[in-house]
């Protein structure tokens, strides 16, 4: 994929939003979602001339905002860009030399792109050809110009390739690696890069290193542990290596089968208890199965500061447990910005009450599991005193070279917590005469050692390796179909030794690559790869040299691991267009995806779906509201601005079901589930679509469950969830449900 760091990692940073000429939004509303990110996109309109451009099925505040606004049916978004690949290719719009330097499998793309004319296009997307023309126009020809999306791409049954087109496009438009370019992907919660860097993922360990034997070796090194037992944790060795339950499907463990629900591969026992810590739950999709999956369970352990709903809507009445845990302000650490910046966080109040801080609730857990010796055993001092959080942040840049935070000391960090504002905004360069001139605000990885300064912009080769620059990543072997996959010759970081495609450097290639000649200690100091390398050598040498360790490849616009090798439109599993369901259908199904059989043609084509339920679902965030919303609710303030659960309804579709504002309204899904909501009439949604927010739960298909709280606890406002209703649909490589595409039906209430 184009972006080798993952699904998510923003390429640049929002400060450098301020140097785009053209910003284009696909799937997400940052005025709503970002408010105070959104202030430098409106910097780059007023300051820069920039061209602000959304896409997004409903007119929302951010196309307010907008210089071209096009309104998009949900889960069409590869038509779009493929269409506006179409006509940057027709005009020669396209980057050439960056296509031909440092690109893989474009013929591929170029082909696709053909079938896409804007007349397919327009019936597809629901676009007019004008509009996508004016839009392509715009974008290609005023760079530099960058993509910013979120959850309007990913939750859908073909999220992962929406986020392959998205970077392909900059790829096409030679924008990549370019201050003002690049892929702004604006993450979630706060820290939820720093997540996802620490491996909240089920198929990997920290650092995306992938789980085999090479790799949990090297962990369990770096741990001081043995591997041996490392492994005897595991039902089976075997297991070891093989992915868990995702967060959206958990419950089909709990379920395992029964009643018809999907099969799962769990070493032939079903999930028996719960821990969640610092997640709603009562957020992801099929609500009805996620209120049936905690029923099931012997266990249900919910860590923190709230009452977690999860223990209102279950029917659960015994071994339900609410441990309260602290809140942010009361526990210090680092955590990761949406741009790959590492922030020193300081407490500013103790514990309050019987509540304790995270970790320790998780090492009081593995005191009575057995393992907490093993666990703390590179974070304790002699007396067998935590350091925290400073040892664990130095055990974090000991081991996770593979993203580069070797560079991440505690006390680089809360050196530029201290002098944040001797920044610059637009460059997030320390400046000149401070203690943090010449480094980037928070280190954005990769920061290979600790003199580095932090890459604020990813793949920049018109930027020294020392200075933060760096080619793709040599991720995927040195060649493909007979096709080299390092970068072309003359296309290399500048200021570096070698200036052409290199690969990832290795204890076995550094000498002949770099070179230099090892001396014995080096060589016997030296990990196998710049990857595991913990005596940090091979990133040095590098330095020297201004080679980036991890190689100077060719981004691929083909991957040829995964189902769909290049991004291919496939209609959602529910869509309102049967005849384009023939033509672009959904995947085979999949069995055993994340230890679950999951559906997706058995599903789509087992009835026309539209016929009866003809109305898209979109579903998406209130700016008043966070996630699950119990954070949210709880203030009386928030809670006031929206005080009820509600569905945006154009005023034609309202007409067509007798229905005034105000009026309450069933919502009927493809499942057979229903909830019970008030109708807003307004005409930011179309008349085919209604809009749900998903921050309301407590009431399950129009049975209040508040009872359930305990005394004083509940929130201001309650309401259905609107993931009662989203339909059945996960991605086919991240299993993210299919929140933003899907079907229902409305009644008067
Ligand atoms: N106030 C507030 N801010 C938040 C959050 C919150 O709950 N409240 N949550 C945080 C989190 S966890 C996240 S992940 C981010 C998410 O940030 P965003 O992705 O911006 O969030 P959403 O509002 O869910 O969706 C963005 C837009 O996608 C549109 N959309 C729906 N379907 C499609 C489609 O098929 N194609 C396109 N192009 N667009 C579509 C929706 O109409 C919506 O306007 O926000 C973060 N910020
Ligand atoms: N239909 C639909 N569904 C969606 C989405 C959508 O767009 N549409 N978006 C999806 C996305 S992107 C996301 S991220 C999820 C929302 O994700 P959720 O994880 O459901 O969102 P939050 O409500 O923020 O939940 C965080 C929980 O952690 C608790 N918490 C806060 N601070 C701490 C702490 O320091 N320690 C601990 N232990 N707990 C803490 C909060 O009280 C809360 O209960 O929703 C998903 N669901
Ligand atoms: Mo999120």
């Amino acid at each position: 994929m184009a972006n080798t760091w993952g699904y998510g990692a923003m390429t640049n940073h929002l400060g450098d939003i301020q140097n785009s000429k053209s910003i284009f939004i696909i799937g997400a509303s940052p005025a709503v979602n970002h408010p105070v990110g959104f202030r430098h996109f409106l910097k780059a309109k007023e300051n820069n001339g920039a061209k602000l451009i959304v896409v997004d099925p409903r007119y929302t505040r951010t196309a307010a905002k907008a210089d071209y606004y096009a309104s998009i049916r949900p889960g069409t978004d590869i038509p779009f860009m493929y269409g506006m690949m179409n006509i940057i290719f027709e005009n020669g719009w396209e980057d050439t030399k960056f296509i031909n330097d440092r690109v893989y499998g474009m013929d591929e793309i170029r082909k696709e792109a053909s079938k896409w004319t804007p007349e397919v296009v327009a019936d597809v997307c629901g676009v007019s050809e004008d509009l996508l023309y004016e839009i392509t126009k715009v974008f290609a020809t005023n760079k530099p110009g960058c993509v910013v999306w979120a959850m309007g791409l990913t939750q859908h049954t073909i999220g992962s390739s929406n986020t392959r087109i998205a970077s392909i496009l900059q790829l096409v438009t030679g924008n990549m690696g370019k201050s003002g370019g690049g892929c702004n992907i604006l993450r979630g919660h706060d820290n939820v890069q720093g997540a996802s860097d620490m491996a909240n993922a089920p198929d990997s360990l920290p650092g995306y290193y992938a789980k085999n034997e090479t790799t949990w070796k090297y962990f369990a090194k770096m741990w001081k542990v043995d591997y041996e037992w490392l492994q005897g944790n595991f039902v089976k060795p075997e297991w070891m290596f093989k992915p868990g339950f995702t967060l959206a499907r958990w419950w089909a463990g709990s379920l395992n089968g029964k009643d018809g629900n999907d099969a799962i591969e769990n070493a032939g026992d079903s999930l028996k208890a719960l821990f969640v810590i610092g997640n709603g739950i009562t957020s992801t999709a099929q609500q009805v199965k996620v209120q049936e999956g905690l029923d099931a369970l012997e266990l249900l352990v919910l860590a923190d500061p709230f009452v977690n709903e999860a223990g209102i809507i279950t029917n659960k009445k015994d071994n339900v447990y609410l441990l309260p845990a602290t809140s942010q302000f009361e526990n210090s650490g680092t955590v990761v910005a949406t741009n790959r910046s590492g922030q020193w966080r300081s407490k500013i109040s103790n514990a309050m009450y019987e509540s304790k801080p995270d970790h320790e609730i998780l090492f009081e857990l593995a005191k009575r599991l057995g393992f907490y010796d093993e666990l703390t055993r590179t974070i304790r001092d002699e007396n067998g005193n935590i350091e925290w959080p400073e040892a664990a942040t130095r055990e974090i840049a000991s081991i996770v070279k593979s993203i580069g935070l070797t560079g991440w000391t505690p006390e680089r960090l809360k050196r530029h917590q201290e002098h944040w504002d001797k920044f610059d905004e637009k460059t997030l360069l320390g400046k000149p005469g401070t203690p943090v001139e010449g480094e980037y605000y928070g280190l954005p990885w990769p920061c290979w050692t600790q003199n580095h300064p932090g890459s604020p912009i990813l793949y920049d080769i018109d930027t020294p390796v020392v200075r933060g620059g760096m080619g793709f990543r040599n991720r995927f072997g040195l060649e493909h179909n007979g096709v080299s996959q390092l970068a072309a010759k003359g296309s290399a970081p500048v200021d570096g030794a070698i200036n052409d495609g290199y690969p990832e450097i290795t204890k076995a290639n550094i000498e002949a690559v770099l070179g230099i000649t090892l001396t014995d200690e080096e060589r016997e100091k030296m990990g196998a790869s710049w990857a595991t390398d913990d005596s940090g050598i091979i990133a040095e040498k590098c330095m020297q040299k201004g080679i980036a360790p991890y190689g100077n490849a060719r981004a691929r616009a083909v991957v040829w691991t995964f189902v769909d090798q290049i991004p291919l439109h496939r209609e959602p599993i529910h869509s309102p267009r049967q005849d384009l369901v023939e033509k672009y259908p959904s995947f085979e199904d999949k069995p055993n995806h994340y230890r679950v059989h999951t559906q997706y043609k058995s599903l789509q084509l087992s009835k026309n779906f539209s016929k009866e339920f003809p109305i898209n679902l979109v579903t998406a965030r209130l700016v008043n509201m966070s996630g699950a919303g119990m954070e949210t609710r709880a203030s009386k303030y928030l809670a006031r601005l929206t005080p009820e659960m509600f569905a945006d309804i154009h005023p034609e579709l309202a007409k067509q079901h007798l229905l005034n504002d105000g009026d309450m309204i069933w919502i009927h899904s493809p499942e057979g589930t229903k909830i019970k909501v008030k109708a807003r009439i307004v005409p930011s949604v179309q008349p085919d679509m209604i809009f749900l927010p998903f921050h309301f739960t407590g009431v399950m298909q129009g049975v209040d469950m508040s009872g359930n709280f305990p005394e004083g606890t509940k929130p201001y406002a309650i309401g259905e969830s609107a993931n009662t209703v989203t339909n059945y649909g996960y991605d086919i490589v991240t299993q993210i449900p299919e929140t933003k595409g899907g079907l229902c039906r409305i009644e008067k209430a």
